[in-house]
């Protein structure tokens, strides 16, 4: 399964802690753009796409939610609940995220701006590409 989970440094003292991402340097990729999701449900299902050639660092900077990973052959559910832990997810992975804490931020790094072609929306299209890059 093309994810990794990332604990970055956390540089603290009594007054309060920082955690810095640096494209190239602690994380594999450029970062092109970052974007935000904030006030969800809790019932809420998000994502339900895969990506064809985007790399993304995933984390919840406040709250909590849980990721469901598919490759086509497995699943893995990782819950993101600390502030210093990215998702790291390459292409070609199935998501759907859920089970959002009532404060949840989801914040994402992205190497590239955005762009719809890019999306794999219908779960059998995504089984057909999948299958096709591996054989
Ligand atoms: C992902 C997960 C974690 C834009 O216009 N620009 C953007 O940069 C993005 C990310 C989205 N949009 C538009 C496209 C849709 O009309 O915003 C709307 C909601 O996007 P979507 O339904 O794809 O949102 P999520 O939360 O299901 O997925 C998003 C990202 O799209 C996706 O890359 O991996 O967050």
């Amino acid at each position: 399964m093309d994810y990794e989970l990332i604990d970055f440094k956390v540089m603290g003292d009594e007054t309060g802690s920082l955690v810095a991402i640096e494209g190239l340097k602690n994380i594999p990729f450029e970062v092109k753009r970052v974007y935000y999701i904030f006030g969800t449900t809790s019932n809420a299902v998000r994502g339900k796409h895969a990506h064809r050639n985007l790399q993304q660092l995933i984390f919840c900077p406040i709250g909590s939610c849980e990721f469901t990973l598919d490759n086509g052959v497995e699943r893995k559910t990782v819950r993101l609940q600390m502030p210093n832990q990215g998702l790291y997810i390459k292409s070609n992975v199935w998501r759907e995220f859920s089970a959002f804490s009532p404060d949840c931020v989801v914040m994402v790094l992205a190497s590239a701006i955005y762009d719809e072609s890019d999306y794999i929306r219908d779960y059998q299209e995504f089984l057909r590409e999948v299958t096709s890059s591996t054989s």
